[in-house]
């Protein structure tokens, strides 16, 4: 069943295609069909310096996984979209959450590109050098209430982390009627795909933290909760709130 944000985002896939349809029908005899994309999302810039989480997250791992891996992401993203400007319009977020109306050929590619930028974006922003600062207010109180407190919720979270068999995320997300879970997630799926909003997401892919930690994935989490920028997550969670 659809709630309303999807049955908009449903619409606004439907009409958008429609209409960018149309268009292309009627410029056909003036332009080629395959529209440059190259820039059609781009690579955001690291909110802040590549040594700036320093021990906990070292200076190479922040600058290959962002610059190359992040980076790759987005390249292949754009390069599958390149061909098919009826998507052109589209937001990641509506792509990432009808993958199944997307042609076969690119679906594949949509998913595991477009999910990495989706999801790699977000975490960036979910970290900081000047962590210590605890989440507080409406986040806090839904953290408590659904998990019973925030050590709990660190708990489970950091549970489903350890748990991912090779590369995958685990995700703080909110369901559709805004119930926050703990989840884990393989690849670059993210909780868009299954109709819920990523709050947070810890990357336990190998490139996240194997240069400094090896295969000590427990030791990375450790250092994770310590770089969260939680001012960020609950103000974020207070818009998706408001979706
Ligand atoms: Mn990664």
């Amino acid at each position: 069943m659809l709630n309303r944000r999807d049955a908009l985002k449903t619409l606004s896939l439907t009409t958008a295609a429609a209409l960018a349809g149309r268009l292309q029908a009627s410029a056909q005899t003036a332009t080629p069909a395959v529209a440059p994309a190259a820039d059609l999302f781009v690579l955001p810039p690291l909110p802040f310096a590549p040594d700036a989480l320093e021990p906990r997250l070292d200076a190479q791992t922040m600058t290959v996984h962002h610059g190359k891996h992040h980076a790759a992401y987005v390249q292949n993203l754009n390069k599958a979209l390149a061909p098919y400007p009826k998507y052109h319009s589209q937001p990641l977020d509506v792509l990432l959450g009808h993958l199944d109306l997307l042609p076969p050929d690119i679906m594949t590619t949509v998913r595991n590109n477009g999910g990495g930028h989706a999801n790699h974006s977000l975490f960036w922003k979910c970290l900081t050098p000047a962590s210590g600062e605890p989440p507080q207010g409406d986040f806090l109180n839904a953290v408590v209430e659904t998990f019973g407190s925030f050590a709990n919720f660190q708990e489970q979270m950091t549970k489903a982390a350890l748990g991912v068999f090779g590369s995958g995320w685990a995700w703080l997300s909110l369901d559709s009627t805004h119930k926050l879970r703990v989840e884990s997630l393989p690849n670059q799926d993210s909780p868009l795909m299954f109709s819920r909003q990523p709050v947070f997401g810890i990357d336990v892919w190998e490139h996240a933290y194997y240069l400094r930690y090896q295969n000590r994935r427990a030791e990375y989490l450790e250092s994770i909760w310590n770089v969260v920028d939680w001012q960020f997550v609950a103000g974020h969670y207070a818009e998706l709130m408001e979706t």
